[in-house]
């Protein structure tokens, strides 16, 4: 009973708050200012991978970094997530994951770096 009351009585007020906006011209000024978060909190690029394994080895070599606050790497679209305490380490990060193996960006692992991953990481076609 209460329910149905309340429901009725926001009714009401709804349709007074709509006339007094076509009265007034409510000028709720929606200055959109974009919120963006100041750069280098967070970051994404790319990592090539294949499996949980690569996600596991990704985000070790990401999180060696000092600075790195969380690195999370999705399978399905290669990117690395970071997150820094302070500055960004983007390419700090990048060097280490290509150093694990793990080609990101303009940094490549070498040869020797991918030749050492397990058969199934091995992203490149070759
Ligand atoms: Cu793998």
């Amino acid at each position: 009973m209460t329910c149905l009351f309340a429901g009725s009585s926001n009714i009401l007020s709804a349709q007074n708050a709509a006339h007094d906006m076509k009265g007034h011209n409510m000028n709720m000024s929606q200055s959109s200012q974009s919120a963006k978060p100041a750069t280098g909190k967070t970051d994404s690029v790319k990592v090539m991978g294949n499996c949980g394994q690569c996600k596991t080895r990704i985000e070790k070599a990401a999180m060696s970094v000092s600075g790195v606050k969380s690195a999370s790497w999705d399978k399905q679209t290669e990117m690395l997530h970071l997150v820094f305490t302070g500055d960004n380490k983007t390419v700090e990060v990048q060097k280490a994951v290509a150093k694990a193996g793990h080609d990101t960006g303009p940094y490549k692992a070498t040869k020797e770096a991918y030749n050492t991953l397990p058969g199934c990481c091995q992203y490149r076609d070759e």
